[in-house]
């Protein structure tokens, strides 16, 4: 039973392919799924294919891609999806796997294949928080809702009201940003960037341009992001997990209910520490002197600036693929240069840390949340992992020789203003709230009858404002720039200003645009709902029920994106003080020579371009991913006649406003 649009259509299964148990109710069940429908769809008959392997994952086991054999049966399973020669065939596929597969690895690989297949990246991926509400929501609200909708006719339904604060209290320090770590859009956002950049597969779904580069550079954005709502909150930046034998202060408890493992996910009280990861029934054997060797050998690598790739031969790090080498060998993926010297010091530490609590299986317990892309970033522990990674990544690149004043400027353009705001608000003050906004959880939930159960989640939001940047173009004719917008703290924990190699780490992109600059005066004014990072709130939850789910023109990659939501860090009721960093570079030296992109150009920044090089040649953070050239102590010191920096505050208001619906104007 899928509605489309708002058509009801029911499939109508070979009986060959209904599980020996359903057989003899199969009347039963379709006309159960049947009744109100518009339409049946008949589902053709296929010869199966020999499904041994993805079915070695028993149908209610906790699916990890971190467990080998799961991994096996994923790529099994993804090669039979994208195999299928027709969408006919690969939905008649589905429908015999849909009972019998593991549910979570059902959704992950029909998820990568509709992502790569030609034929089917343009229909909307299922929407997880949908499907699987318990990875997102409070396990009593679902039990709420299902109470409701069996007693409650659709449509006098009120939605569950899902608090603020509901996993701890800010007796915990760490929760002051819990509302940061838990917000679903980030959550599903670092799940949709993972299905697009899987770390292993197929060599057709992993080798995308520069993927190991924008693996460390999405993490790095994310940790400036992070660690800015921590300074906000006085908890000061996170500290690496740097000593894997040291106790572990931070603790999680997620409060959610695997409905589909019938399990909750595991707590980790404070003070944990590591322990070798030896789990028989899982086959994982993952020990803390494995990752301190992965973590050896890759800064022996960073200092010797080079890498040793499986056959023994020498690769220096220090030419233009160095950046993207590192990533994927620390991740890591299947691209890495040696897994057997490097292994997989990123993903193995997400291992160990999800089953500390658990590390031998005595208890029979499942992975912690570190251990899936849809709930690792509800952890304050993610971010502690994240700033290790990070910090490697700069060493790495402090190493690398400072931009020269000649590499940064653009002859003959100079950024003669810059302000940003809303109408209403102080020039230079952009403003944040609380919304209220309302999500389907239907499609997870074997509802009977059917019909939307909403949550009220209350979420960050923020008003949209607009830069407005005055750029001189002295030169004698028009020239191509690219405009690059960051935003970042000014000060550290105890106030004081920050030098520019501190500051330029907590540089967030916020916006990245191409700009034809014509001789004399030009004035730019750009919409924070065009940001090159971030998808509306309405894609961010696109409801299957209610939108067109096939449209030629948009992709999968259209549905990749920051939530518009979250763009701005939240602020202070105060006013938090930040600078507001613009630069115009030569597009001449920023372009990458391909075809015109198909489809959406939404996100690029985080999510890149379907079926073509990441269109920015420049290295990703650029310029402030080296570090300062002599003499340049600040950012003041640091910019030249195409870059300004403009003062800024953020003002968050503690109430609850209603969330606009976008304006944005264009999306692709
Ligand atoms: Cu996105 Cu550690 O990579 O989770």
């Amino acid at each position: 039973f899928v509605p489309k649009g708002n058509e009801k259509v029911a499939f109508d299964i070979p009986p060959e392919y209904l599980l020996e148990k359903y057989r003899s109710v199969a009347a039963n069940i379709f006309n159960r799924f049947g009744d109100g429908t518009d339409k049946s769809v008949p589902i053709t008959h296929i010869a199966i294919p020999d499904m041994t392997v993805p079915l070695k994952v028993g149908r209610y086991d906790f699916f990890s891609l971190h467990v080998p054999a799961h991994r096996e049966a994923a790529e099994y399973l993804i090669k039979l999806f994208l195999g299928m020669r027709t969408i006919d065939d690969l939905v008649s596929l589905t429908a015999y796997c849909r009972d019998r597969v593991n549910s979570q690895m059902f959704i992950y690989c029909l998820s990568v294949a509709i992502i790569h297949r030609p034929d089917t990246k343009h229909l909307q991926l299922p929407q997880l928080h949908e499907i699987f509400p318990d990875k997102f929501i409070d396990g009593a609200a679902i039990a709420r809702a299902k109470e409701e909708a069996n007693i409650i006719p659709e449509g006098s339904r009120t939605p569950i009201e899902i608090p603020l604060d509901w996993t701890a209290t800010d007796v915990d320090p760490e929760h002051k940003v819990a509302y940061w770590r838990e917000d679903i859009g980030v959550n599903l956002h670092h799940w949709h960037w993972h299905l697009i950049y899987p770390f292993s597969g197929p060599p057709e779904i992993i080798a995308k341009d520069r993927r190991g580069e924008l693996f460390l550079y999405y993490h790095h954005q994310m940790m400036a992001r992070y660690n800015t709502e921590r300074l906000s909150h006085n908890i000061g930046k996170t500290r690496p997990l740097a000593n894997f034998r040291e106790p572990i202060k931070e603790a999680y408890y997620p409060k959610l209910d695997s409905v589909v493992a019938g399990h909750a996910w595991p707590s980790r009280p404070p003070n944990m520490t590591l322990s070798d990861v030896s789990r028989v029934s899982d086959g994982i054997y993952v020990s803390v002197s494995d990752i301190e060797r992965s973590r050896d050998a890759i800064l022996d690598a960073v200092r010797a600036r080079h890498v040793i790739d499986s056959q023994g031969k020498t690769i220096p790090l220090d030419d233009i693929k160095g950046i993207d080498i590192l990533g994927n060998m620390i991740e890591s993926s299947e691209l890495s240069p040696n897994q057997a010297l490097y292994k997989g010091l990123h993903n193995d530490g997400h291992i160990l840390m999800s089953l500390i609590h658990d590390p031998d299986h005595r208890f029979l317990e499942p992975f912690g949340v570190m251990s899936s892309n849809a709930t690792a970033m509800r952890d304050p522990l993610f971010y502690r992992w994240h700033q290790f990674v990070d910090d490697i990544v700069y060493q790495f690149l402090d190493g690398l020789a400072p931009y020269t004043t000649q590499q940064l400027s653009f002859p003959g353009i100079t950024v003669k203003d810059v302000r940003v705001g809303t109408s209403q608000s102080n020039p230079n003050t952009l403003n944040t709230h609380w919304t209220k906004s309302d999500v389907e959880m239907s499609q997870g939930l074997d509802f009977f009858p059917r019909g939307p159960v909403l949550a009220r989640i209350q979420h960050l939001n923020h008003d949209e404002f607009s830069y407005n940047i005055v750029v001189n173009n002295s030169n004698n004719r028009e020239v191509i720039g690219t405009a690059r917008i960051f935003i970042s703290l000014k000060f550290d924990e105890k106030g004081e200003p920050l030098t520019f190699n501190e500051q330029r780490k907590f540089m967030i992109e916020m916006d990245k645009f191409t700009v034809r600059l014509k001789k004399g005066q030009n004035v730019i004014v750009r919409k924070s709902t065009e940001s090159s990072l971030t998808i509306p709130f309405e894609v961010t939850f696109r409801d299957l029920n209610k939108s067109s789910n096939q449209n030629p023109e948009k992709s999968t990659y259209c549905e990749c994106g920051w939530p518009q939501h979250m763009l701005l860090p939240k602020g202070t009721t105060r006013g938090y003080p930040m600078d507001l960093f613009v630069m115009v570079s030569n597009y001449e030296l920023d372009k990458v020579n391909q075809a015109e992109p198909v489809g959406c150009t939404n996100s690029v920044s985080f999510c890149g371009l379907e079926d073509r090089k990441y269109p920015d040649i420049r290295p990703m953070g650029f310029p402030f991913d080296r570090k300062a050239r002599t003499g340049v102590k600040s950012l003041t010191d640091f910019i030249t006649g195409n870059m300004k920096v403009q003062p800024i505050t953020i003002r968050f208001n503690d109430t609850i406003k209603p969330r606009l619906r976008s304006t944005r104007n264009k999306q692709g």
